[in-house]
């Protein structure tokens, strides 16, 4: 028997009747979908920057306080448009603790990304280590905003601002999270949000890239485009990245309720972080860096020694369970088939790729399934103190 059979076999309790995943899944009432779908064939216009983007667009302008909001068909293709749109050149440093989207973005536009290690005590890039990195060819940093918390902005900007290259972020997990009390969006030159169905404020799929300046939005939404002008687009390397009406329907909708969703996930966010403290070796990450999160995602990290047993192990006993957590990220991005030959020393990424696990948190988790998932941690810890 393997020790995680031996330590279910011993555990007394149920799985739950549907699998749970890590994800969001916040989406709006059936009956007010229906009656902009409605609309959407009443109007017969389905594309290509109709009503609906159109009044997303201002929508997100107003609640992000940003001069443009653009949206676009997923953050994946915002990135690469943002490279594209800032005329990037060379390398672009990022963080290797990230979604492989942030580096593939810039493989996709001919960059060359350079990985930072992370802070030795958190998850975002680490700004004492990059000036070390910047040479002449490095046209850009991108940080990462992450798990409902954000990079050190303040930091970043002054890099960015002595060494007069680029600054933006990929912001896909941080819709409505505040830094020192100001949405994030209208940092750096501009940042990159995912509409994904899994993050807090969902089109199902889709993307939005957000900036100040009018000459990168002009640029941006013609790289975008919506078409129609072929004059205009035959001087930019065009992507079609335009999001649908029905896709606007959806993110419409979720925008009216956003707050209630944040708040949602701040008490089950509390209610984890209350249960979780009282088990050894078990520490919830907290939103880093903001002053208001969207608690995008439940992140923890497991100390073996004190815990019992591995990550990996706690994550296949809840899989048991029914609980699809996850072990996000893992690998780490400089160790993944595009870039393992790199041999890129990352110790503090390294550490958090083997120790974080991410837990269920948004629409679908009730107050009783968090206790669910933390009984069976808890029980976990008692049982690989008697089987370890
Ligand atoms: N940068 C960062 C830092 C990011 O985190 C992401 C995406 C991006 C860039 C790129 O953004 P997009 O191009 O996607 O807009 C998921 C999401 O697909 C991805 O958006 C997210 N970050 C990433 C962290 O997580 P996967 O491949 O792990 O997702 P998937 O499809 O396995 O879904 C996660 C869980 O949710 C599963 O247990 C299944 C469940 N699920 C998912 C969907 C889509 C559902 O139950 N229903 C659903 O409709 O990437």
């Amino acid at each position: 028997m393997t020790k995680v059979e031996e330590i279910v076999s011993h555990l007394p309790i149920q799985p739950l009747d549907e699998p749970i995943p890590v994800g969001q899944l916040y989406f709006p009432d059936w009956c007010d979908y229906e009656q902009a779908m409605r609309g959407i064939f009443e109007r017969e216009y389905y594309n290509n920057n109709g009503p609906l983007v159109t009044a997303l667009e201002s929508q997100l302008e107003n609640f992000l306080n940003v001069k443009h909001a653009i949206c676009v068909s997923n953050a994946t293709h915002g990135l690469m448009i943002a490279a594209q749109a800032m005329e990037l050149t060379g390398k672009v440093i990022l963080p290797a603790h990230t979604f492989i989207a942030s580096a593939q973005s810039l493989l996709w536009c001919g960059l060359t990304p350079v990985f930072c290690d992370v802070q030795k005590d958190g998850h975002h890039i680490d700004s004492t280590k990059l000036e070390a990195l910047i040479t002449d060819d490095v046209s850009a940093i991108m940080a990462v905003n992450l798990w409902g918390g954000a990079a050190d902005i303040d930091a970043l900007e002054k890099i960015a601002s002595k060494h007069d290259i680029k600054l933006y972020f990929d912001s896909a997990q941080a819709f409505g999270c505040e830094y020192q009390g100001k949405k994030v969006g209208g940092f750096g030159d501009l940042e990159v949000f995912s509409l994904h169905a899994t993050k807090v404020l969902s089109a199902g799929e889709g993307g939005l890239i957000c900036t100040n300046n009018d000459e990168l939005a002009n640029k941006i939404r013609s790289i975008r485009p919506s078409y129609g002008n072929f004059e205009k687009v035959a001087i930019e390397k065009v992507a079609n990245s335009r999001m649908s009406e029905a896709q606007a329907a959806v993110a419409l909708l979720n925008l009216k309720s956003y707050k209630d969703y944040q708040r949602n996930n701040e008490n089950i966010y509390n209610l984890y972080s209350k249960r979780l403290s009282s088990i050894p070796g078990i520490s919830i990450v907290n939103p880093e860096g903001v002053t208001l999160s969207n608690f995008q995602s439940l992140v923890c990290s497991v100390d073996e020694e004190k815990f019992g047993c591995s990550r990996d192990d706690l994550l296949n006993i809840l899989k048991h369970f029914s609980v699809l957590a996850r072990r996000y990220f893992y690998p780490g991005v400089h160790k993944t088939v595009d870039f393992e030959h790199y041999g890129y020393k990352l110790p503090n990424t390294d550490r958090l790729s083997n120790v974080a696990i991410q837990l269920p948190i948004g629409a679908q988790v009730e107050k009783d399934v968090v206790n669910f998932i933390c009984d069976v941690i808890a029980q976990t810890h008692e049982k690989s103190l008697c089987h370890g």
